[in-house]
Parts: structure tokens; sequence; C-alpha cells
């Protein structure tokens, strides 16, 4: 056999051409978007080597196929169909690593994101060798459209919250739309929290050195087909983000998250034993006793529903997760009162014996809780059974 046989190249017919540009889309529920996304791509990026990569977790509404039907007439067209797992920044990570294109771009399916842009984003990036370039909705030939007042309201409210982690001056931290070159995603991929809605922000947060970026303006267009999944959790997760980087790698966000919940205790207590005491005229012994169930509990599904929500339990999980919940936190009031009164009687000054109980309990319970109450799902995710899409596994927020 001839060696230079073996060597060459391989026929022309399986060379790529090289991408100017990837564009990752994640999806739930856009089916009634895809034809005219697809339709307004080729048209303002005419001239270029373009791939869309959808990237669907598993929409009810059949997005997924859909997709894939364009895919078999246009090879420009993919989809990564993601199976029992929810979560807009890590279905866009692992678009973006899906793809072998120099230069990545994330925009939403529901034809908000004004497409016509695209080439003056690419031309930024290229020609003043940045980072990122962001369309934003806050600079100059940008505006919020329509937006509903209420989410103009929480976008400003993320973004002043971003200011803790980030330390460029972002005009609109809160865009889903930016173009970002492979080398500098390589850079912060593996620091990314990878949770929520917000990659910007995590990209921002994430990043080891300055980051060069360039903002172009654009009109964020209303919705025409398909609704928002923008709801109270997303809202979680942002914080979980925003606290998770601030805090960095000195305290678990979560157990921050944990005591939060637990100042709200004091003050359910506080509640429960004025109304027990001149409400229902109970004795102080009975009150006191009834009070601290009650703002367990109260604890209990706060903490399901927002410091664990991805580990939320249900159905009669939920009944042994608050007696297990019950018996670590009798425990840890156990040993806060304990622990105070001996610091008391060594002589050191109430307010320290009475924080350092504090303390003491605080890591207590939220340690046995992390263990017992909310412990972590084994990985099942080849166990799927069907479920509706609100019940999902979201990606995990620790
Ligand atoms: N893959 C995936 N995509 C999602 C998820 N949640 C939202 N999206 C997509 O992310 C984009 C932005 O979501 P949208 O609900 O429009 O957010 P809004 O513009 O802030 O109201 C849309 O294309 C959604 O279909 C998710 O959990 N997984
Ligand atoms: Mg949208």
């Amino acid at each position: 056999m001839n060696p230079t046989t073996a060597s060459s190249p391989a026929p022309d017919t399986h060379t790529a051409c090289r991408l100017d540009l990837a564009l990752v889309i994640p999806t739930f529920n856009e089916r009634g978007n895809i034809a005219e996304l697809i339709r307004r791509l080729d048209l303002t990026l005419q001239g270029l080597h373009w791939e869309a990569i959808f990237v669907d977790d598993d929409s009810p509404d059949g997005t997924a196929d859909l997709v894939r039907s364009f895919a078999r007439r246009d090879t420009r067209i993919r989809v990564i169909q993601r199976i029992g797992r929810r979560g807009l920044a890590s279905a866009c990570t692992e678009g973006i690593l899906s793809s072998s294109a120099e230069v990545v771009g994330v925009m939403d399916a529901d034809l908000q994101h004004d497409e016509t842009i695209l080439p003056q984003m690419l031309d930024r990036l290229r020609r003043e060798v940045l980072d990122i370039v962001i369309g934003t909705r806050n600079a100059v030939g940008g505006s919020m459209g329509d937006f509903a007042s209420h989410r103009v309201l929480l976008s400003r409210l993320g973004h002043k919250l971003s200011r803790a982690v980030c330390s460029c001056d972002l005009s609109d931290p809160m865009s889903g739309y930016f173009l970002v070159t492979r080398s500098f995603f390589t850079e912060v991929v593996h620091n990314l929290q990878g949770t929520g809605f917000k990659i910007l922000v995590d990209i921002f947060a994430s990043s080891p050195r300055p980051v060069r970026f360039g903002e172009v303006g654009y009109c964020f267009r209303t919705r025409q087909h398909g609704a928002s999944k923008l709801d109270v959790n997303t809202g979680v997760e942002y914080l979980f983000l925003v606290l998770n980087k601030f805090l960095g790698a000195t305290i678990p966000a979560r157990f921050v998250m944990f005591s939060l919940v637990g100042a709200i205790g004091i003050a359910t207590h506080l509640l429960a034993l004025t109304t027990l005491l001149y409400g229902v005229h109970e004795n102080f012994f009975v009150a006191q006793a009834l009070a601290t169930y009650v703002a367990m509990t109260g604890n209990f599904f706060i903490n399901n529903m927002v410091t664990y929500r991805d580990r939320s339990l249900r159905g009669g999980r939920l009944v042994t997760g608050l007696a297990s919940f019950w018996i670590a936190c009798s425990f840890g009031a156990w040993a806060n009162v304990t622990f105070a009164h001996v610091l008391l009687v060594e002589g050191h000054p109430w307010y320290l014996a009475g924080l350092a109980g504090i303390i003491i309990s605080s890591v207590w319970n939220y340690s046995i809780s992390n263990l017992f109450t909310w412990q972590k799902k084994r990985d099942d995710s080849f166990v799927i059974e069907p479920i509706e899409a609100d019940l999902l596994q979201t990606d995990t927020l620790d």
C-alpha cells in the first residue's frame, strides 16, 4: 500500500467550511417561533458561514422534532435534545461546547432579540478584537420596547445586583443576547455556575481577567408566540448565582440562604407566640413550645421552596422530610441553649454567648438538613418517568 495514500487528506466532500458564527438557541416550548426564526437568520446572515444549534429541554410541544425536520433539509441547523433536564444557562453552555466555531452567539428563540444586528455584532467583535459583544437594550440605539413595566423593574433590580459580582460597567447585564469568542469562553467555562437564566452575568463574574467587551443597541421585541418561562424560581436562581459568585469558595450560598430563612423563623416565632399568649391565652411554656414548632414548620416549607428548590420534596417525602427537619432543629435548639449557657457560666458576655449558640445551631441545622432532609439525589438521569414539565430536575444550584 502506498503510505501517502493512507495519510492523504480527506476528500473535499468531507472537509468542513470554516464557520464564521455558531448561534446557540435554548428552547423550551418554542414551536411557534422556530420556522420564522430560521427564515430570518437565513435572510440576515447571507454571505456568512453559520450554523444554528437549538438546545431543547424535551419541550412537550415537540420543538425538538420540528427543529429536526428543518435540520433534515438544512445542514446548518442542529438540535440537542436534553431529556430530564431543565436550565437555560446549562443549555447554552452545552450548545456552545458542541460547536467548533471560533465565534459563538447566544440568542432567544422567541424573536425578541433583533437578529438584524448580528452582522454588526460580529464585525465589532472581529475589528476591535473583543471577547464579547452584547446586544443591549439600554444603550444608544436600544430600547426595552413594549416590555411589561414589572419586567423592566425586575431587569433594573437584577442589573443593580449584578454590580456586586461584575466589575465592568455593563448597560444590560440581564441580556441573553451576545457573541463570545471560543478562546474567551474556554477561559471561563470551568468557573461557570451554569444554573439559572443569566449566563452573561455568570460569564463576567467567572472571568479571571478584565473582559474586553462591546455593546450594540437593539429594540427588544414583544413575544408573539408561546409564553415566557421566567418565574419566581428564576429569581431565586439568580440570587444564588450572585451570592455564590460574591462569596466565592468561602461560605456556601445555600448556607447563607438557609440562615436568612432562619432569621424569618424568628419573626414567625414571635408572631405565633404573641397570638398564642394574647389571642388564645395559652400559658407561656405551652405557647413557647408551640411557637417553636410553628416557626420550624414555616422554615421547612420556605427552605423546601427556595433554599432547596432543586431538591424540593413532594408528596409522602414532604411528611418524612418535615419530621426529620423537626428532629434536626430540636437538637439544634438544645445545642444552642446548652452551648450559650456554658459560655455564659465561663464569664463571656451574654451577647457573645448568644451569638455563638446561634452559629452552632445554624451550622448543625444546615448540615443535618443537607444530609438527611434534602439529601442530594443519586444520579438517576437514566430513569425517565413520564413527569410533568415543571417537575423536571433543574440543574443543581451548588
Ligand atoms: N433549553 C432551555 N431553554 C429555555 C429554558 N427556559 C427558557 N428557555 C429558552 O430561553 C429563551 C428565553 O426565555 P424566555 O422565557 O423568553 O425569557 P424572557 O425573555 O426573559 O421572558 C427562550 O428561547 C426560551 O425558550 C430552559 O429551561 N431550557
Ligand atoms: Mg423571551
